[in-house]
């Protein structure tokens, strides 16, 4: 892999988005290698996902306008597939994925944010959707994803305006859900990095979600997102289906087992997913 990295520590993987010269755009390579680290992500194992981008500048800066300009046609709708595909497999991606988003987010990097479950970022990141001034739509889900997380109005005047906004406002509209800081110490000195801290705050936030019964998170997920796309009706089927689901596993047992015998830790086994 030239433009991801990925690690994993425990029961948390973090993918990196490592372009870094081009703020971490999006090309056809990235999104490549992105998708076929997803497939190889070990689903027995790894409980929660982390994606950022390299360095502190920029978690994504959308996709790469160099390869887009010169596209016909049919390679734009390919390319499109292309991201719309891997953004979709993060969306439906069995496990958590937390966006820590370090810096710019934009147009492409907005959209791939919105594709994680979670987004927590740094005090300086940027989040836009500039499309309209390129001559295109947000293409990578932007007109979708960003009226369901902030409502059509705020997202309306967002892509309509192609204005960016700030950490402090992204958190006020609801897009992230944490704005973390670099720490300094008395004499003003920065003692921990803006990046630094981001990627502690996501580390635990993902243990937090980790730590939990893995098959009850995957069906919160799956119950979440399937129910969000039907109606009430239809949507405390799709619940009940997945709380019905869960019984007779063994996190239900331990889960429901540790509080009866009063187990102050209450700590799940980590058993493989697959034996469950
Ligand atoms: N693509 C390619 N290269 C980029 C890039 C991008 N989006 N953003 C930055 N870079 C490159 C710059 O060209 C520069 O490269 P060198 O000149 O050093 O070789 C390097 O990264 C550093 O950037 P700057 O020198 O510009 O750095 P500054 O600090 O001055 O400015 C910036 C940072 C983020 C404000 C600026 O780089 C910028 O405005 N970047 C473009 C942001 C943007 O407009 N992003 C949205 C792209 S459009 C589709 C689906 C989806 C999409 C399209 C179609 N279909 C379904 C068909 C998505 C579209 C988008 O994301």
């Amino acid at each position: 892999m030239e433009y991801i990295l990925y690690e994993v520590n425990g029961a948390v993987g973090t993918i990196t988005i490592n372009r870094e010269k081009a703020l971490n755009a999006l090309n056809s390579q990235v999104l490549d290698e992105l998708n076929a680290t997803l497939d190889s992500v070990d689903l027995d194992t790894v409980r929660c996902l982390i994606l950022t981008g390299a360095g502190e500048k920029s978690f994504v800066a959308g996709a790469d306008i160099g390869e887009m300009s010169t596209l016909t046609k049919a390679e734009g709708e390919a390319f499109g597939k292309k991201g719309n595909d891997v953004f979709r497999k993060l969306e439906t991606f069995p496990i958590p994925v937390i966006a820590a988003v370090n810096g710019f987010a934009l147009g492409g990097g907005c959209e791939i944010s919105m594709s994680c479950d979670i987004r927590i970022c740094s005090d300086n990141a940027v989040f836009g959707q500039p499309e309209v001034g390129l001559g295109i739509t947000p293409g990578f889900g932007g007109t979708q994803r960003l009226a369901r997380l902030v409502g059509a109005g705020m997202a309306k005047q967002m892509i309509y305006t192609a204005r960016n906004i700030k950490a402090a406002e992204a958190y006020r509209i609801g897009l992230v859900n944490q704005v973390v800081s670099a720490e300094v110490n008395e004499a003003g000195e920065t003692v921990v990095s803006a990046k630094d801290a981001l990627m502690a705050a996501a580390n635990k936030m993902a243990a937090g979600i980790a730590a939990q019964a893995p098959i009850a998170v995957r069906n919160c997920k799956k119950a979440i997102n399937e129910g969000l796309q039907v109606d009430m009706d239809q949507a405390i089927v799709i619940e009940e289906k997945l709380f019905g689901d869960c019984f007779e596993t063994e996190d239900q047992r331990a889960g429901m087992g540790n509080f009866l015998e009063k187990d102050k830790e209450k700590k799940l086994k980590v058993v493989p997913f697959k034996n469950r």
